[in-house]
């Protein structure tokens, strides 16, 4: 069966990669690139290397845009509307929810179905079974090539409003690097000799442990007074070490606000929901 033909517009370390996972798939793939010999390893595999922006728009009914931001990727595509006719603007670009539906704006006043995503992988793992893309916007321009989209990770389309896709990217990375701002400060409270060991044999266990709890085996014993006493040793332990305990004392006056207001058991009730919906 054809596969449908694929326009991917940057070359940067992501947009490579998902032309080379388009290419792998075996779709027809077409790139532009501002610096045009990111390209060569891809035109040497069979991809077609467009002289201009607006001639990869025209290649194909699929036109996946991977720029460094938003702004960079209206001074590309503005020109170009008059090529987008028949054609399904997919913008992988990361962004604000405000510019996904400003973008989505300018598609609507040129008729072109406008697909805003969020990439939730890096390159490596594109087109591997841990990746995922969030969509939001036109949902005909969605399920029209959605199988396409699956090459490069899940699809998972989350609505019809523009600005989903970049508001569930960035609550997720707000997730991840809250996450990380954790393991920072974890192994820098048992400090860089034994950070290592420390990590591997403890911190990573424990993290697994803590996601993949079940919650029909949590009950009330951990109240949030008892979490807000061990978040005050914290606290006072990394000051002892000198660190820096910003990422921590944020969470002490509204845990003690809760606890005062006498929502005591709000943790666990929150932790099982979460886990409840997540098993
Ligand atoms: N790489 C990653 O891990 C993350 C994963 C999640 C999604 N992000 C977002 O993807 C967008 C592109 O990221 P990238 O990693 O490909 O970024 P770069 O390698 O820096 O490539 C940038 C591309 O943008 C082009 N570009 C930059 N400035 C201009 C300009 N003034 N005019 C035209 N094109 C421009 C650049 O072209 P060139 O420098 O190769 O000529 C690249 O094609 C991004 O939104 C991430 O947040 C990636």
């Amino acid at each position: 069966m054809t596969k449908t033909a694929v326009s991917v517009l940057g070359l940067g370390s992501m947009g490579h990669r998902l032309a080379e996972a388009l290419l792998e798939a075996g779709h027809p793939v077409t790139v532009w690139n501002r610096s045009a010999g990111k390209a060569d390893d891809l035109v040497a595999r069979g991809a077609v290397l467009a002289p201009t922006a607006g001639e990869a728009v025209a290649a194909s009914p699929i036109v996946i845009v991977c720029l460094l931001n938003y702004d960079i990727a209206h001074a590309i595509l503005g020109p170009q509307a008059g090529q987008f006719a028949g054609r399904t603007l997919v913008n992988l670009t990361n962004g604000t929810p405000e510019e996904a539906r400003v973008t989505a704006s300018w598609a609507a006043v040129h008729g072109i179905p406008y697909v805003d995503g969020g990439i939730m992988a890096t390159p490596p793992m594109i087109g591997r079974p841990e990746a995922f893309i969030v969509y939001s916007g036109s949902r005909s321009g969605f399920d029209e090539h959605a199988a396409t989209l699956e090459v490069l990770g899940a699809a998972r389309y989350v609505g019809d409003e523009p600005g989903l896709a970049s508001l569930y990217d960035l609550a997720l990375l707000s997730g991840m690097y809250g996450m990380f701002g954790g393991i920072q400060h974890a192994t820098r409270l048992v400090g860089t000799r034994r950070a290592a060991e420390f990590a591997a044999g403890f911190l990573v266990p424990w993290l697994r442990a803590v996601a993949e709890v079940d919650p029909d085996a949590m009950d009330d014993d951990s109240p949030l007074s008892m979490q807000a006493v061990a978040l005050a040793n914290i606290v006072q332990a990394s000051r002892g070490e000198g660190l820096d305990d910003a990422t921590l004392t944020h969470l002490l006056t509204p845990m003690a606000d809760i606890v005062e207001a006498g929502h005591d058991d709000l943790l666990p009730a929150l932790i099982k929901e979460i886990l409840a919906a997540t098993t």
